[in-house]
């Protein structure tokens, strides 16, 4: 939730309170600056980041805008090229939108947007030829009146493109609650400030600030989206070994930090292939994501995490340890898709010679029945003390009770000394 309101929602609430308040005077001048500093921003991360769907966003919202203040020389007058040009951004801008949010994102090569160009180049050539001097007024889809007009008598917005534009704000607001991805959540608050623009009157200093903060939206939004590439890992929706690192920073004492490793996890792509280990992987992320006992699990590795409990003892964090790796132990993995077994071997089916010695990656993996699946966690567990004071000394000594964990036969915890505590595996 906090990923759709920030930084989107909230910066084109502050330009609201600021241009609505009048708590600092809005020049011509500064608006002009603003414009270019966030549309030439915008170009930049766009272009830097390979955002395709940033760099056509801010293409659709200046060549809108600049189509307007042209064809109206300044002035939108209720008929003529100036009003045609208006309504005509009004239904385009809210159609693009729509189109950029549901292109796959392919980069920012010359195959890849050339449709997307193509089409914005034939949208500038329609809204020419129906601005052409002497035309009174835009084909009447354009001003499409679904509601007795009455009700709309204060907006300058046709009815057609209030529903278009709330068409795509609910569209585009499903999107990001199903991906949660920032460019969506940009697209989104990107078309509100854009609505906002149209609102204020396209061609007024007001409306140009309402434009500029649509670019500034996307631009941020590639912002945001390197930051979650960052600090939060793709694959299993945890955060990521540089949030890891920075939760480390500021740890106060008493805290504790576990390691936890997936046992044999090898053995489990080479019998059921790497999707389906992805898959694993994500379900047990998810069932360390619900730690109890204050913790906060971190993706650190391939198939390994961590899992700090700040203000909490090791022996303080033990039995919730312990019932997380029980519920792991414990749980059925149903496997979406048929599973991968072509390296599969069952012990009762297994025709290699007796007495070949198997490697660790050949140990046959128990399917309990066809795509059910579970697996084990080993889980090393330390806390500072006299000799580590450093919490990267903390996370060594995790470490080294993982290890330990692992040479004592795997699917139990281990805690650091010198109060070595073993807990063997409850049957
Ligand atoms: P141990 O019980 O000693 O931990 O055995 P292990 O096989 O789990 O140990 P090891 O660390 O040698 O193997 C880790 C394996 O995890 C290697 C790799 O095949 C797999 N792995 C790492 N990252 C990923 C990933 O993102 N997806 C999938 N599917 N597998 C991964
Ligand atoms: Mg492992
Ligand atoms: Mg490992």
């Amino acid at each position: 939730m906090k990923r759709l309101f920030i930084p989107g929602a909230l910066l084109l609430l502050a330009v609201s309170v600021i241009l609505e308040s009048g708590i600092v005077p809005v020049s011509g001048s500064a608006v002009n600056f603003y414009y270019v500093a966030a549309f030439a921003l915008g170009t930049l991360l766009a272009w830097r980041f390979h955002s395709s769907q940033v760099l056509l966003g801010l293409l659709t919202l200046l060549l809108a805008h600049r189509a307007v203040v042209f064809f109206s020389g300044g002035h939108i007058l209720p008929g003529g090229p100036g009003r045609i040009a208006f309504e005509a951004v009004a239904f385009l801008l809210p159609a693009n939108f729509a189109v950029y949010a549901f292109r796959q994102e392919r980069g920012l090569t010359i195959p890849a947007i050339a449709s997307p160009l193509g089409l914005l180049f034939l949208e500038s050539v329609f809204v020419a030829v129906i601005c052409r001097p002497g035309e009174a007024s835009a084909p009447s889809i354009l001003h499409w009146n679904i509601l007795a007009s009455r009700f709309f008598h204060w907006t300058g917005i046709p009815q057609i493109s209030w529903l278009l534009f709330a068409l795509v704000f609910s569209l585009l607001l499903l999107r990001f609650l199903l991906h949660g991805k920032p460019v969506e959540s940009g697209l989104l608050w990107s078309l509100t400030a854009a609505f906002a623009a149209l609102q204020t009157g396209a061609v007024t200093p007001v409306a140009s600030a309402f434009l500029a903060t649509a670019a500034l939206i996307l631009a941020t939004s590639i912002i945001e989206n390197s930051y979650l590439l960052a600090y939060h890992d793709e694959l299993t929706a945890l955060p990521a070994r540089r949030a890891f690192n920075d939760a480390l920073l500021r740890l106060k004492e008493p805290y504790a930090i576990a390691a936890l490793d997936i046992d044999h996890f090898k053995a489990f792509n080479d019998n059921y292939g790497h999707e389906t280990g992805d898959q694993v992987l994500r379900m047990v992320a998810a069932r360390l994501a619900r730690v109890s006992g204050g913790g906060v699990a971190f993706r650190v590795g391939g198939e390994e995490f961590s899992i700090l409990f700040p203000g909490t003892s090791v022996k303080e964090a033990l039995p919730h340890l312990e019932l997380l790796r029980a519920e792991v132990e414990a749980s059925i993995f149903r496997v979406r898709g048929p599973l991968d077994r072509r390296h599969a071997r069952h012990p009762a089916t297994d025709r290699r010679k007796p007495g070949r010695r198997r490697t660790a990656s050949a140990r046959p993996i128990p399917a309990r029945s066809p795509g059910e699946l579970s697996v084990t966690v080993s889980i090393g567990v330390a806390q500072p003390d006299r000799k580590r004071k450093e919490a990267r000394q903390v996370v060594e000594a995790a470490d080294k009770a993982l290890y330990r964990a692992k040479q004592a036969g795997r699917n139990r915890i281990e805690s650091a000394g010198p109060d070595r505590a073993k807990r063997d595996r409850i049957a």
